[in-house]
């Protein structure tokens, strides 16, 4: 997902390339405002940490870009790609280490494992899982 503040900046295309040059597919992607009970759902992990208010009030300030992207081990290449969590800490060539200074406004969100990419993809895209399961195609997103 690009964030509010890689829309507004204009990264999206730039996210997408990277993705696609690695070789991975796009097969599902939706511009949408994120509603606050979906954000509140998709950091729940998060909530007893002192930031969780600003992060909630930043991840729905703005269209956010959900994609869907499909390719051999692609969780843990997207992790490496995205780059760590902290910009700042984030290894030159990653879209953080890029593209970013500040852990509030860090560009994108991966999911961080093959089981909450399912989920997450099935949050912002209900149509599209009914459509893989329907296709049985489900492990293609792994
Ligand atoms: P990541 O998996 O790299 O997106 O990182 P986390 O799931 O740990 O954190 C999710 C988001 O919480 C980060 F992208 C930004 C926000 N965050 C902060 O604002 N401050 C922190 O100290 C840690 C995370």
């Amino acid at each position: 997902m690009v964030k509010p503040d890689g829309v507004q900046r204009g990264l999206v295309g730039e996210v997408i390339s990277r993705f696609e040059k690695k070789g991975f597919k796009l097969t599902g992607l939706k511009l949408f405002q994120c509603p606050r009970d979906l954000a509140e759902e998709h950091y729940k992990d998060l909530k007893a940490k002192p930031f969780f208010p600003k992060l909630i009030k930043y991840i729905t300030s703005g269209p956010v870009v959900c994609m869907a992207w499909e390719g051999v081990g692609i969780v843990a290449s997207a992790r490496k790609l995205i780059g760590a969590t902290d910009p700042l800490q984030a290894e030159p060539g990653t879209i953080r280490g890029d593209l970013a200074v500040q852990t509030g406004r860090n560009v994108v969100h991966g999911s961080d494992s093959p089981e909450n990419g399912k989920r997450e993809i099935g949050k912002a895209f209900d149509a599209l899982l009914r459509y893989y399961h329907l296709l049985n195609l489900s492990d293609m997103i792994t």
